[in-house]
């Protein structure tokens, strides 16, 4: 990975902190949540600039919040974006908060449609690209966070082309048939893949992102990157961690201890669940309340002796379904302490504001249960803070299976939040662990959070960005250079041994609407005779086609190599019989996947089936092209979930999908060819699609490679038809003579 330092611009919808207007003029707040706790210390540590809004946008005209706005960018680096108060609200309280926030966390029943929310989010993503467009310099790397800024990608792309962008998302990516709801789906997909970047915190997300873009945009992708366009998008899943030292530096500071003698000194006799969230419905407040009351009623005895501390900062006040949440919450606490309560007992310490860090670090350290149950969440900071402050490895984490903290703090207790009874019998285990095992959970937790900090996932980020940037601008090499013909006649003719590996459709002859109709040329089986005749030449034809296709069409052509279903049967010249790679194979496991295509035929007017030894193959050429696509791709999201643990895979094609097993491709032939015909002066390969991708693969890099039409291809060189494919051959053949 290169190394060299760049100048870091941060984006962000909020900067880390925000003007309030106050009675006598204006007050810079620190902005409360998990993104202005994580970048600050990268930031610290780079030469970094952060681009953000900052905050309420009322007297926006007013001289003396310019001049505050003035000194923030002067003094402090933070370039403020100011945003129209009633764009503002319609993309952050709107289109952000109320439509992307519950869609994306699976509620999809709180999202609001409304066409203004849409016009402000593309409007003030338009304003963001302006600001960060007029403070880029060349060199710079672009980080843009999370929800709010998914168009922002794009539209720097277009105003910057050469700029490395990458774009991390805060919170979870919803699984394709959710995300899909979304009016604007396309949009928002175009606008991320502008990135060099995309990183998520976990694999589930990522791979929920890969589906939408394939269900949604039809476009393919790898496990790490997807091809748009002329760029590659490199896709990582890059958990974020906290700044552990900002915690453990407090706990030792007298302050601190102070608030945590004091603490101990007001709970004693009880132990202390704690928990601590944004008042939000996303965190699950109202379930941990309900799961409470049934732990104190199936537990009597441990009554007076817990106390839960529920922390809880307002946040989005000014929206409907937050306001109905804060009332429940109000109502939850009452019902509990008013029928559990005594006179020296209060079951729920309710504080509803934000507090600050020092407190936050004693309550983390004095308390003996973190709970943390998100009904979904990105990734879930308070649990990797509650674990760092447990020096003493006294305390166990409970936490949410659907916080995305989960997929790496696998020694918690892990809960399903919606189950009430599971997660209060849970509790009461949490509360009576025997402290070997206590300490062996947490300490493995604090190790692991220990080490993956959040300096560590900011390098990570960065050295990816770059690697990813860099990528791109040698990507070029994956456009392959126009063949030039005297070069390769000239190299043909001084060759003394050749091997010539030859697609068949696609590059030999053009698609025909149905595979059989894709006859030979009558001038093609002379043409390959006579490049046979030459004694110099090994030539093999390999194609994805069944062998009798080919036995028609060249089986009178002895001296040809024929390697059918792209090289899974092989005949060597004048042989009777053809060679199967895989004698042992079944075709068992291919009939499973049958029924599921033939649902797909009944489906899709025009399409068919075709049956091979090896494969089966849905064809859909002849069938409307928008439907067929868009069923394609549901048809290959599908076949990846179902053959995730089989030997199989389906593969795209030229308007098809085939299913045959992941070892047959077409460069498992070369080696086959080498062996026989001995070590050649002279390789050539040529084909159109993808699975010819697999031949260029193996060929060694500084041979004659191909790629027949437009487009990306490993290849180094390209043809643009059959037609020029047909004249090249004709002019070998006749080099090879003179
Ligand atoms: P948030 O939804 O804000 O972040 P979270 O990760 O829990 O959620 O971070 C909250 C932060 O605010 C923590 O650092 C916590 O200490 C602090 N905080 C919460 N309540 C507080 C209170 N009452 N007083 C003081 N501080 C308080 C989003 C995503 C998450 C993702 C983060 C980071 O929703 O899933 O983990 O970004 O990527």
């Amino acid at each position: 990975m290169t190394t060299e330092k760049h100048r870091l611009v941060v984006v962000s919808n909020r900067l880390p902190v925000k003007l309030q207007r106050t009675a006598t003029g204006w007050r810079a707040e620190r902005s409360s949540g998990g993104l202005a706790t994580a970048m600050s210390p990268i930031l610290k540590s780079n030469d970094g600039l952060w681009i953000g809004w900052p905050g309420a946008s009322a007297g926006i005209d007013d001289p003396k919040r310019q001049e505050i706005l003035e000194r923030w960018a002067a003094e402090e680096r933070r370039i403020a974006v100011d945003l129209p108060p009633e764009t503002a609200q319609h993309f952050y309280e709107g289109y952000a908060n109320q439509t992307l926030w519950p869609l994306f966390h699976h509620f999809p029943s709180l999202v609001v449609f409304d066409p203004k929310g849409w016009v402000a989010y593309e409007t003030a993503n338009r304003r963001f690209c302006e600001v960060v467009v007029r403070h880029y310099r060349p060199g710079d790397m672009i980080w843009v966070h999370d929800y709010q800024l998914m168009l922002l990608p794009n539209l720097l792309r277009q105003a910057l082309p050469d700029a490395p962008v990458g774009f991390f998302l805060h919170i979870p990516f919803p699984s394709s048939e959710v995300f899909r709801i979304l009016p604007e789906r396309e949009k928002l997909l175009e606008g991320l893949l502008g990135a060099n970047l995309l990183a998520f915190h976990t694999h589930s997300h990522l791979r929920h992102f890969r589906n939408s873009v394939l269900r949604v945009l039809g476009r393919e992708s790898r496990i790490n990157e997807l091809d748009a366009g002329e760029r590659v998008v490199r896709l990582e899943a890059i958990p974020i961690g906290i700044a552990t030292g900002e915690f453990t530096s407090l706990l030792a500071t007298p302050e601190v201890a102070g608030h945590m003698a004091e603490l101990r000194q007001r709970y004693a006799g009880q132990q202390i669940l704690l928990a601590v969230d944004r008042l939000d419905y996303t965190k699950g407040i109202p379930e941990r309340l309900r799961t409470y009351r049934r732990l104190l009623e199936r537990a009597p005895k441990l009554r007076g002796k817990v106390v839960l501390v529920q922390i809880a900062v307002p946040s989005r006040q000014r929206i409907g379904s937050y306001e109905a949440l804060r009332r429940q919450v109000n109502e939850l606490v009452g019902e509990i302490n008013g029928h559990f309560g005594a006179a020296d007992w209060t079951p729920v310490v309710y504080i509803r504001r934000g507090i600050s860090q020092a407190h936050l670090a004693a309550l983390y350290g004095v308390s003996d249960v973190g709970w943390v149950t998100p009904l979904r969440d990105g990734m879930n900071l308070v649990s990797k803070e509650y674990v760092a402050c447990k020096l003493d490895n006294r305390g166990v984490l409970v936490l949410s299976e659907f916080a995305g903290a989960a997929e790496e703090m696998g020694e918690a207790f892990l809960v399903n939040p919606y189950d009430e009874d599971r997660t209060a019998a849970t509790l009461e285990r949490a509360l009576t662990l025997d402290a070997e095992e206590r300490e062996r959970r947490i300490e493995a937790l604090r190790r692991r959070v220990e080490r993956n900090n959040v300096f560590a996932w900011g390098e990570r980020f960065l050295a990816m960005l770059r690697d990813a940037a860099a990528a791109c601008v040698t990507g070029a090499s994956d456009r392959p250079l126009p063949l030039d013909i005297p070069s390769i006649l000239d190299a043909y003719r001084k060759a003394r041994r050749r091997l010539l590996f030859l697609d068949y459709d696609g590059t030999l002859v053009g698609y025909a609407n149905q595979p059989e109709r894709a006859t030979p040329t009558p001038r093609l089986p002379g043409l390959l005779q006579r490049l046979i005749e030459n004694p110099g030449n090994c030539v093999m034809l390999i194609s994805g086609r069944k062998r009798a296709d080919l036995e028609r069409w060249f089986g009178d052509l002895p001296g040809l190599w024929l390697a059918a279903e792209h090289g899974a049967l092989l005949r060597a010249p004048g042989a009777a019989d053809w060679q199967p790679l895989r004698p042992d194979f079944s075709r068992h496991v291919l009939e499973q996947v049958l029924p599921v295509l033939q649902h797909f035929v009944d489906r899709t007017p025009g399409s068919l089936i075709e049956q091979k030894e090896y494969s089966i193959v849905w064809h859909y050429r002849m069938s409307e092209p928008q439907f067929a696509d868009w069923l394609a791709n549901e048809l290959v999201a599908m076949l990846e979930d179902m053959l995730a643990e089989t030997e199989l895979r389906a593969f795209r094609g030229q308007k098809i999908i085939e299913v045959r097993p992941l070892w047959i491709h077409k460069g498992g032939v070369v080696g086959h060819l080498t062996q026989h015909c001995g070590p050649a002066d002279f390789q050539f390969g040529i084909g159109d699609d993808r699975t010819d991708e697999d031949l260029f693969k193996v060929l060694d890099t500084g041979v004659w490679t191909v790629h027949v039409g437009e487009g990306r291809s490993r290849a180094r060189f390209r043809l643009p038809s059959p037609a020029h494919v047909l004249d090249l051959l004709e002019r070998m053949a006749t080099a090879g003579v003179s």
